[in-house]
C-alpha cells in the first residue's frame, strides 16, 4: 500500500467518522453555499388567467369553504421548490375564489397578507373590525395577527390575488395561527373605515425612496383604490413622459415605509409598443398582470403574458417586459427585508436579453 492510498483511506474514514456524529465539513460545500451571486431554488414561472380561472370556478361548485380548510384558495406552486406550495422561497401567491354569499371564517396569523382585485367586485374583507370594499384594482391589507374574514354578499364569483410572507415568516419558525371564536367578525359601524380616515392621498404612494428601517406597525390605511393608484401613475408618466414605463409604490402614510414590514407592493406601467432595459434585482417578486399584453424576458426566457396572468421573477434573474399593448402590472416582493437588512442589490444592464427559449405553460 503506497503512502498516498493510506492517507486516502484515512480520509475517508475521517469523513465517514463526521458523517456519523453529525458534522459537515464546508470546505467540502463552500461553493454550494456561498454563490457569487443569489441561486435561488424557484425558478421563473409563469399562470394563465385562461387556466386558473375555470379550475377557481370548479373549486367553487366542488369545494365548500369551511372551519378548518379556512379558504378556497389555488396556491401558485413553483416547480423549482421540490413541491412545496410556495411561488418563491420567501412568498406565498394565489388565486382566491368566493361563489355567491360565501363567507371564509375569520382568523388571525403571524404572516401579513394583502390582496390585489383583477376584476370583480362585491366582496368585502374585514380586518379588525372594518370591512374593506374590494374592487378591480383595489390592493387590501390584512397586516399580520389582524384578523380577517372575507365575504361575498353578491350573487357573482369573485376572484382575486392573494400575497403572503408565509414562507419567510416559516422559515423564521414564527408561525402562529388562531380561529376567532365566531365564524364571522362583527363589522363596526360603516364599510371603510381606514380609507376615511386616511383621505388624503399624497402620502400614499412613492415614486422615489421608501424608509428602509423596518416598521414593525402596519401602515394603518387598509386600502388603496385602484382610482388613486392610476392618478399617481399618470402623475409620474407627467414627470417623465419619455420613459418606457412608470413605477409607484404603495407606502404607509403614516411613516413612509412599505406596506407591511415583510413585503412592498407596487405597480408598474408599461406603455404601449415600448420595452424596459434588463435589471437584475435581489428579493422575490411576483408579477400580477392587472391589464394590457406583452411579454417579459426573464434569464434569457420569453414568458407572453397578458391580462390577469401571473409570474414569478426569482432573486437576481434579469428582467425586462416588453408591452404590446398598454401594460399595468402589479407588483409583490420581499424588498422591505432585504433593504432593512441592507442587502438590496440592483443591477441595470444596458442592453436587451437574448432570446434563448419560450416558456409553454402546462
Ligand atoms: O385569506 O386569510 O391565500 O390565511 C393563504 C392563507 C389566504 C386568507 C391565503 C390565508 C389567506
Ligand atoms: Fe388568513
Amino acid at each position: 500500500m503506497t503512502v498516498e492510498q493510506d492517507v486516502d483511506q484515512e480520509l475517508a474514514a475521517f469523513y465517514r467518522d463526521l458523517d456519523v456524529v453529525d458534522l459537515a465539513p464546508l470546505w467540502t460545500i463552500t461553493e454550494q453555499l456561498l454563490t457569487p451571486v443569489p441561486r435561488p431554488k424557484s425558478i421563473p414561472w409563469l399562470w394563465r388567467a385562461q387556466t386558473y380561472v375555470p379550475l377557481a370556478e370548479r373549486a367553487i361548485k366542488l369545494v365548500p369553504i369551511e372551519r378548518g380548510g379556512e379558504r378556497r384558495v389555488l396556491s401558485l406552486r413553483n416547480p423549482g421548490l421540490g413541491g412545496r406550495p410556495y411561488a418563491a422561497g420567501t412568498l406565498w401567491g394565489a388565486v382566491q375564489c368566493l361563489g355567491p354569499n360565501e363567507s371564509a371564517p375569520a382568523h388571525r396569523h403571524t404572516p401579513g397578507a394583502i390582496r390585489f382585485v383583477i376584476s370583480g367586485e362585491g366582496v368585502f374583507t374585514t380586518v379588525n373590525g372594518d370591512a374593506c370594499d374590494m374592487r378591480s384594482g383595489d390592493l387590501v391589507l390584512t397586516p399580520g395577527m389582524a384578523w380577517h374574514d372575507h365575504s361575498n354578499t353578491t350573487d357573482r364569483n369573485m376572484l382575486w390575488f392573494d400575497g403572503l410572507d408565509l414562507p419567510m415568516v416559516e422559515a423564521l419558525d414564527g408561525i402562529f395561527f388562531e380561529p376567532h371564536p365566531d365564524l364571522n367578525q362583527a363589522v363596526e359601524g360603516e364599510h371603510n373605515r381606514s380609507e376615511r380616515q386616511y383621505a388624503d392621498t399624497c402620502r400614499r404612494y412613492t415614486s422615489g425612496s421608501v424608509r428602509t428601517e423596518l416598521d414593525p406597525t402596519p401602515s394603518p390605511l387598509l386600502i388603496y383604490r385602484w382610482a388613486d393608484t392610476e392618478e399617481r401613475l399618470r402623475q409620474e408618466t407627467g414627470k417623465q413622459p419619455d420613459a418606457p414605463s412608470v413605477t409607484v409604490e404603495y407606502i404607509n402614510p403614516r411613516s413612509g415605509a412599505s406596506v407591511l414590514p415583510t413585503l412592498a407592493c407596487g405597480v408598474q406601467r408599461v406603455f404601449a409598443g415600448r420595452h424596459t432595459l434588463p435589471v437584475r434585482r435581489t428579493g422575490n417578486w411576483i408579477y400580477v398582470v392587472r391589464a394590457g399584453a406583452g411579454h417579459s424576458v426573464i434569464d434569457g426566457q420569453r414568458f407572453d403574458w397578458e391580462t390577469g396572468d401571473m409570474f414569478v421573477v426569482p432573486s437576481w434573474s434579469a428582467v425586462e417586459h416588453h408591452a404590446l399593448e398598454q401594460a399595468d402590472f402589479f407588483t409583490l416582493s420581499d424588498t422591505p427585508v432585504l433593504r432593512a437588512l441592507g442587502i438590496n442589490r440592483e443591477q441595470s444592464l444596458d442592453t436587451p436579453q437574448a432570446i434563448t427559449g419560450t416558456f409553454s405553460p402546462r
